[in-house]
């Protein structure tokens, strides 16, 4: 990451922890957004392969955690979620969790590809 990027990264508002293993243990990924904490129109992770255009900081293991999540916090009113095993929330979808998941079960655990983010 250069320095405008966690520059940016710092001053973004924290929307998602993704953690590596159930329980919310393991190594972690946070993204953040770039237009203040969720509303009902919210935010959407379209590629979590890539992030682009994204703010997030990752612990050092990288892009790593983020293919193989298994539990996530939410920040700043996005409590509703919506996860989905292909990009372009594609695939499966897990219709709306609210709320921390301590395990995001299958088809999900290690599959979340793209998520919608948004004040339910
Ligand atoms: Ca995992």
């Amino acid at each position: 990451m250069d320095l405008e990027k966690a520059q940016s990264a710092a001053d973004g508002t924290l929307l998602v922890a993704f953690h590596a293993d159930a329980g919310f243990g393991g190594t972690s990924a946070l993204i953040k957004g770039k237009d203040g904490p969720c509303d009902t129109e919210g935010y959407g992770l379209r590629d979590m392969g890539t992030l682009e255009g994204w703010y997030y900081t990752v612990d050092p293991v990288g892009m790593w955690t983020l293919q193989n999540a298994s539990s996530y916090r939410v920040f700043n009113g996005c409590n509703e979620t919506i996860m989905f095993t292909a990009g372009n929330y594609g695939g499966v979808s897990s219709g709306s969790r609210f709320g921390d998941q301590s395990s995001v079960g299958d088809p999900f655990n290690d599959q979340i590809r793209s998520m919608l983010l948004k004040a339910g």
